[in-house]
């Protein structure tokens, strides 16, 4: 049997430094025989596994818009959507996480692409997930037999262990972007998986306007009264842009009346939320939209955890860590872990424009252990 070599990573090495022992023969011994049990010692790592604050593997990242719809649009054109390959989705890959899948080190975020008239098959994951569409219309989604409407600026959450298909009804393609939590139930080796039907009853592709679960929870401050008290993900299944852009052009008009509404001078801010319990709609993602007036710049924000940003409308300058970009619509950018973040809109040449962003983050989670921390500033 050859003897167990840890990898060349964490070869020890003797080092000079603050704590650290001088470098002997003796040393150098006790370091071999340290390898050969696997074991090893604290003071030669304790930099590294304690850091004074977090420090990203990943790194900002941006891609745009018109690079994804134009990938996505040729994938529709040569590569099947089918059981066994599941969804014609493209994952942006975070360049500094190791060629993994993975935008930030628990969050998944792609684009997805159905042809007219194709069908993504039926199944369902532990994994938690949702859809948020930055333009076009024309597919639905059937979570659980309820068929949903996906249409520009609508948020639909799709918590784990739901049966869930997709279906494009237009005689357009259609594109929308997908964000899960696969990397953290990589991370936390937690993920189960099932295939669903074959073909999906065309009864169940239904068109309606308004989804079941919008029917029956869709009205602010009201809940069924039959309906469980609390559910730990959200059961409205679909949140529609028109009900977004009101709460966001309100903030700012209450703001101009002299009201306090926004989160800092200019910026709006909503966050979607499970109406049995006023939490986030899934249990390990958090998602928002912020509305930046023209003219205006946020706090700069650093936050425990990840995000995933993608511009909904107008345009504007990001800056993420040492990086900063002039983005537009569809533009997706990555924020680590505590990283400064901060955004600026632009003023458009002509009409009051803004600057729309639909943010997704995984603050749940830290916010479950008590590990998160927001600094401002
Ligand atoms: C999935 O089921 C969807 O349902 C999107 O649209 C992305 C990525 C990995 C595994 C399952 C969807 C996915 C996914």
């Amino acid at each position: 049997m050859p003897a167990h070599t840890l990898p060349s990573p964490v070869r020890l090495l003797a080092t000079s430094g603050p704590g650290q022992p001088e470098a002997s023969p003796e040393l150098e011994q006790l370091y071999r025989s340290f390898e050969r049990e696997l074991l090893v010692p604290l003071w030669t790592e304790i930099g590294d596994l304690m850091p004074v604050h977090p420090k990203s593997k990943a790194t900002p990242h941006l891609w745009r818009w018109e690079n994804l719809v134009a990938l996505a649009g040729r994938a529709g054109q040569i590569v099947p959507v089918g059981r066994g390959g599941e969804r014609r989705a493209l994952a942006l890959a975070n360049p500094s996480l190791g060629g993994k899948p993975y935008a930030t080190p628990t969050l998944w975020a792609a684009i997805q692409y159905l042809m007219p008239g194709e069908d993504a098959p039926e199944h369902r994951h532990s994994q938690h997930a949702f859809r948020f569409i930055v333009e076009g219309e024309g597919v639905w989604t059937v979570v659980n037999g309820d068929s949903i409407r996906m249409s520009r600026g609508d948020f639909l959450p799709q918590s784990g262990w739901n049966w869930h298909s997709h279906h494009n009804a237009a005689s357009a393609p259609m594109a929308w972007i997908d964000g899960l939590d696969i990397p953290f139930s990589c991370y936390t080796e937690s993920q189960f998986f099932e295939f669903g039907r074959d073909q999906v009853a065309e009864a169940e592709k239904a068109k309606p306007e308004r989804c079941r679960s919008e029917r029956l929870w869709g009205y602010p401050g009201l809940r069924p009264v039959a309906q469980p008290e609390q559910l730990t993900a959200t059961p409205l299944l679909a949140y529609r842009w028109a009900n977004t852009d009101r709460a966001l052009a309100e903030q700012l008009a209450l703001e101009a009346e002299g009201h306090p509404a926004t989160l800092s001078p200019g910026h709006a801010a909503v966050r979607y939320t499970n109406p049995t319990n006023g939490r986030d709609v899934l249990p390990t993602i958090r998602a928002e939209m912020h509305r930046v007036r023209a003219g205006a710049q946020t706090e700069v924000r650093r936050e425990v955890g990840s995000s995933v940003y993608q511009v909904f409308d107008g345009s504007g300058t990001v800056t993420v860590g040492a990086r900063a970009w002039m983005v537009a619509r569809g533009d997706m950018f990555v924020v680590p872990s505590w990283v400064p973040f901060s955004a600026r809109a632009e003023v458009p040449a002509s009409a009051a424009g803004s600057l729309d962003l639909f943010r997704f983050g995984d603050a749940p989670i830290f916010e479950a252990l008590h590990a998160q921390r927001v600094r401002i500033g």
